[in-house]
């Protein structure tokens, strides 16, 4: 197995496995790149549903998403498909994965089955990097903040997405969060962060208060320092730890089809800084 990065910052392409039939130390190597790099990504792997499934499962129980429906046959799956003559609403924005629940996945799994001729990236950003560069007066009141993150329903999906959403009419239940995150697996953290339209003000704060101070932390966090760009083939599985990273889908392939197959690993409720440490 071989281990290229991908950027300074985070990223890895790795080669020379076979994900229908990992060996335990393969899969351990690929647990430590996962941590080392945030997000991995290894071409050539035509898994069936069942193979995809299988090897998701070596990282922990899948997340059922509360509010999206799965493939028939295979609910664990939620096929993420962007038609040639419609825009790509689904992350095309800057967020981690559900953090609108209350134990968000830990990790999120891509097969790409249609990719268009070019385009069609998906961006990562670090947000260990994003913490480690604040000032440590922003980290003593960074540490003490709580977001407020509740699901979008509907301004940022397609028809054809929109239409595996749950319960349309039914209004999504808020989930809070540390702003820093410690990670559960290295100890280290990040600052826990989405666009507004999930991460929506500050626990005891209005939105309007909020916003001025999440916009800054969105701009901060994604410097172009902290970021790499995954490249998709039919056959790539790309692999991100939502403890750690926002991502972001590119829509810069209007005219072609997008087809990706999507499973969340489930995580474990959010731990946030000690704030004593940091006294006033
Ligand atoms: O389609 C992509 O590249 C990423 C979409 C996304 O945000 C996700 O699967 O969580
Ligand atoms: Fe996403």
């Amino acid at each position: 197995m071989e281990i290229q990065p991908i950027s300074g910052a985070i990223g890895a392409e790795i080669t020379g496995v076979d994900l229908a039939a990992l060996e335990v130390d393969e899969f351990a190597a690929l647990h430590k790149a996962l941590l080392d790099y945030g997000v991995i990504s290894i071409h050539g792997q035509a898994l069936t549903a069942d193979q995809q499934i299988a090897f998701a499962r070596r990282w922990g129980d899948i997340h059922a998403h509360p509010y999206l429906s799965g493939l028939d046959g295979n609910p664990e799956i939620i096929e993420i498909v962007k038609e040639a003559g419609e825009p790509n609403r689904f992350g095309a924005h800057w967020h981690t994965d559900q953090v609108f629940t209350p134990a968000p996945a830990m990790a999120t799994m891509l097969l790409a089955r249609e990719v268009p001729p070019v385009g069609g990236d998906t961006l990562f950003t670090d947000l260990y990097a994003a913490y480690d560069a604040l000032s440590d007066g922003m980290k003593r009141m960074a540490c003490r903040l709580r977001t407020v993150n509740t699901y979008d329903k509907g301004t940022t999906r397609s028809k054809r997405m929109g239409a595996k959403v749950l319960e349309p009419e039914k209004e999504a239940v808020p989930a809070v969060h540390p702003l820093v995150r410690v990670h559960p697996e290295t100890g280290k953290r990040a600052l826990y962060i989405n666009d507004t339209r999930i991460m929506r003000r500050f626990e005891d704060m209005t939105e309007a208060e909020s916003k001025p101070l999440l916009d800054f932390f969105l701009t901060h966090e994604t410097r172009p320092e902290f970021t790499c760009r995954v490249r998709w083939q039919v056959g790539t599985l790309g692999l991100w730890d939502n403890r750690r990273l926002m991502h972001l889908a590119l829509d810069d392939y209007q005219g072609h089809r997008r087809v990706m197959h999507r499973i969340t690993i489930k995580g474990t409720p959010t731990i946030g800084v000690d704030p004593s440490e940091f006294p006033t």
